[in-house]
């Protein structure tokens, strides 16, 4: 197969799976995208993870754990995935922690009030599902199947956290003024999630070609905003921008400028906890070098018993 050939089966939306043949430059895009999607489940276990000792209750804990779980349960499908396309699960751990790698910016914000775990499972994984429902389509076999899955978790999630806020939002003053500054912290992020607009997207190109992306940065986040919008009025808690409007002539609300030095900041390695969540990944990878070590050494017995 050559590029034309390749081009034509993705426009007749057909899958590409890991021994097709693939142009290095869409092996080398997926790689990139799928090991950031990994790191980002791995990485978003450790602001949910701070509060799983601090549960109010046994329900709210056994939650909360059931879904830091199913995160890890995420990256291992994307790192799989990501093997398919023939690199080495140590290589992909390896150019994370070199800082080759990135992870999504919104595990760099710190989680403060247990209101954190209700945005977090509410905008988060909404935006995460909004995101990962569109990439259900993407064009690689192995990246499209892992979506489904993960789309299925992803909604309870959304549905556990928008519970956590809908509760505090009718509790006492207190609580309902912790659910909003929360809120508050987290809109923005989470917006940001969706990437650079599109006029200043580099990779945006290339992956709607190759049908990676199905719809663009911008596109997604004007979809979250619309779906996230009537969600906050039904628990009686206002969006932190005073510009956003419904615009009835796009069927879409309008909303305010983000702060893009804050996202590149963040994205560049100096937001507020980017250093302590990765120098928190690489202790627990170095701790876990002995699991690694007898799980291989099982293995090898095993061959050995089995040759
Ligand atoms: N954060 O050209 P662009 C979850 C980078 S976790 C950091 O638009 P692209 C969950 C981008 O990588 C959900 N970096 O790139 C887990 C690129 O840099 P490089 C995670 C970002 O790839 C636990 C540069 O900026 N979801 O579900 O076309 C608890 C230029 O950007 C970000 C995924 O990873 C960002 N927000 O578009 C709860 C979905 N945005 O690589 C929930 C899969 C941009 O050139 N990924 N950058 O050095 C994607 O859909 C796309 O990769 C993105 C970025 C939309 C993120």
């Amino acid at each position: 197969m050559n590029e034309t050939k390749f081009q034509e089966r993705i426009d007749a939306e057909k899958k590409i799976e890991p021994k097709d043949w693939m142009p290095d430059a869409y092996r080398k895009h997926l790689i990139r995208q799928i090991s950031q999607h990994a790191h980002s489940e791995i990485i978003g276990m450790q602001p949910e993870g701070n509060w799983i000792t601090r549960a109010p209750s046994l329900r709210a804990k056994m939650i909360l754990l059931a879904k830091v779980q199913d995160e890890a349960g995420h990256g291992l499908y994307l790192y799989s995935a990501c093997e398919t396309l023939g690199i080495s699960r140590e290589e992909l751990v390896k150019q994370l922690h070199d800082g080759k790698a990135k992870y999504s910016s919104i595990f760099n914000y710190p989680t403060l009030s247990w209101a954190d775990m209700g945005a977090i499972g509410w905008l988060v994984d909404g935006a995460a599902i909004v995101n990962q429902v569109s990439l259900q389509r993407t064009s690689y076999g192995p990246y499209s199947r892992g979506m489904v899955k993960i789309c299925k978790e992803e909604s309870f999630h959304q549905r556990q956290g928008y519970e956590i806020m809908a509760e505090m939002a009718k509790g006492t003053p207190e609580q309902k003024a912790m659910a909003q500054d929360a809120l508050n912290r987290f809109w923005w992020p989470s917006i940001m999630m969706f990437g650079p607009q599109d006029s200043d997207s580099p990779r945006t190109g290339n992956a709607m070609k190759w049908k990676i992306k199905r719809q663009t940065n911008d596109a997604l986040r004007q979809d979250f905003i619309d779906k996230t919008v009537g969600q906050a009025e039904v628990i009686g808690l206002t969006i932190p921008d005073p510009d956003l409007k419904w615009n009835e002539e796009r069927g879409s609300y309008d909303f305010g400028e983000m702060d893009w030095d804050e996202f590149w900041n963040v994205v560049n390695g100096n937001g507020p906890c980017n250093k302590q969540r990765l120098a928190h990944h690489k202790k627990a990878h170095d701790e876990g070098e002995w699991v690694r070590n007898a799980a291989k050494a099982y293995a090898k017995k095993q061959e050995l018993v089995a040759n």
